[in-house]
C-alpha cells in the first residue's frame, strides 16, 4: 500500500528548495532550465508555478528532508550531507526511512571530513580512540566511528565546529570541506573522508500515485535530458569521401557520422561526441581531412 494513499489527491507539485545559501541559487537555476518558471519574487517563501503545477517552498536546508517525510513538500533540493544526516538520525531512533536521494545534480560539491590539528601526526582511526569529535553531523560520525569500531565521544555543534580544539571543547572536528581554506586557517587537516556529497533531488522512498506521479517523472526526464546535454557535443564538419573512413575512426566516442550532400566531391558531416573536445582532438582531425570544424553545446535532449 502506498504511503499516500490516505491523503488527499494533490494535482501540484511541490519543491522544497534552499531559501539563501550555498545552494539557492543553483537550484533554483536548474529548475528554471528544467522549464519552470514561478509568479513570485525570491524573497516570498512560496513560488507559485505558471508554466507547469509545480510550486516552490524557500525554506532552511535543514528543514527539506522533514519536509518530504511529512509530506508538505514531494521534492527538495538538499546536500546528501543533510539528507544522510538525518536518514541515519531517524534510523536511530527507530523511524522508517521516509526519502531518498533520486539524482545527484552536480553542484554542491564538499566532502564531510575528520580534520585533526596540524601538529597531529596521522596515523590512522586508531589515533581517534578516546578523543573529542565535534560536529554538526552527529549520526553520520556516530555510524562511521561505529563502522570502523572507534570508541570516541561526540561532541554535536550547530555551527563554528572549526573553532572547537581551539576553544578546548573538542580534541579534533569532522566538518564539510570544499576549498580546504577554512580548516588551514584554523590549523587544521583532513585526513578522513566520512562522505562526498553534492546537492541532490530528495523525493519520497513511495511512489505517488495522483497527478503528482506525472509530473515528478517529467520532471526527472527533463533533469536527465540537461545532464544528458552536458556531457555531449555536437561535432560539425565536412571532408572528401575519401577521408571519411579514416575520421570515423578518429571519433570512437561519437555516435554513427550523419552525411549530409556538401559540394562536389565533399561530403557534410555530423557527429554527436560523448567525451570532451579538445583543441588537440580538432587538430587531429584536421591533418586527417576534416574542413570547417565546429563544436556545438547542446542544450537540452531527450535522445
Ligand atoms: O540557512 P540554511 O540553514 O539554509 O543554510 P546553511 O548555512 O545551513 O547551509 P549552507 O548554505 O552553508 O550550505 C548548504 C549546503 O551546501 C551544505 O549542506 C552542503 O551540502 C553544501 N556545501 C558545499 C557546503 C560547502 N560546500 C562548504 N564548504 N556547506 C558548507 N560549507 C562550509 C563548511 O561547513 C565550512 O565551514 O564551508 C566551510 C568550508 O569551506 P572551505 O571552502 O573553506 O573548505
Ligand atoms: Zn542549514
Amino acid at each position: 500500500m502506498s504511503a499516500s494513499t490516505s491523503a488527499p489527491a494533490r494535482d501540484r507539485l511541490r519543491i522544497a528548495i534552499q531559501k539563501s545559501g550555498r545552494l539557492a541559487d543553483p537550484a533554483r537555476s536548474l529548475l528554471a532550465a528544467c522549464g519552470l518558471s514561478w509568479r513570485q519574487s525570491r524573497d516570498k517563501l512560496f513560488c507559485f508555478g505558471e508554466s507547469l503545477p509545480v510550486d516552490l517552498l524557500l525554506v532552511r536546508d535543514d528543514d527539506i528532508p522533514g519536509l518530504i517525510a511529512d509530506g508538505v513538500c514531494d521534492l527538495g533540493v538538499v546536500g546528501l550531507n543533510e539528507l544522510d544526516e538525518q536518514a541515519k538520525a531517524r534510523r536511530r531512533i527507530g523511524l522508517a526511512d521516509a526519502y531518498q536521494p533520486l539524482r545527484g545534480l552536480g553542484f554542491g560539491q564538499c566532502r564531510l571530513m575528520i580534520a585533526v590539528p596540524d601538529e597531529w601526526e596521522w596515523q590512522g582511526v586508531q589515533q581517534l580512540v578516546g578523543k573529542r569529535i565535534a560536529t554538526s553531523y552527529p549520526a553520520i560520525l556516530a555510524a562511521w566511528l561505529k563502522e570502523k569500531n572507534v570508541d570516541a565521544q561526540v561532541v554535536e555543534l550547530s555551527g563554528s565546529v572549526e573553532i572547537a580544539p581551539k576553544l578546548g571543547t573538542a580534541d579534533l572536528i569532522c566538518d564539510l570541506v570544499s576549498s580546504g581554506a577554512t580548516l588551514a586557517a584554523n590549523q587544521l587537516r583532513p585526513v578522513e573522508t566520512l562522505l562526498d556529497s553534492e546537492a541532490v533531488l530528495a523525493g519520497p522512498v513511495h511512489e505517488l500515485d495522483d497527478a503528482r506521479a506525472g509530473l515528478m517523472a517529467m520532471l526527472l526526464r527533463r533533469l536527465d535530458g540537461l545532464t544528458r546535454a552536458q556531457d555531449r557535443k555536437l561535432l560539425m564538419f565536412s571532408a572528401e569521401e575519401a577521408h571519411v573512413d579514416e575520421l570515423a575512426r578518429l571519433l570512437p566516442d561519437a555516435e554513427p557520422l550523419l552525411r549530409l550532400p556538401g559540394q562536389g566531391s565533399a561530403v557534410r558531416l555530423q557527429a554527436m561526441c560523448n567525451g570532451a573536445l579538445s583543441w588537440q582532438r580538432l587538430e587531429e582531425l584536421e591533418r586527417a581531412g576534416a574542413q570547417e570544424l565546429m563544436v556545438l553545446a547542446v542544450e537540452k535532449s531527450l535522445a
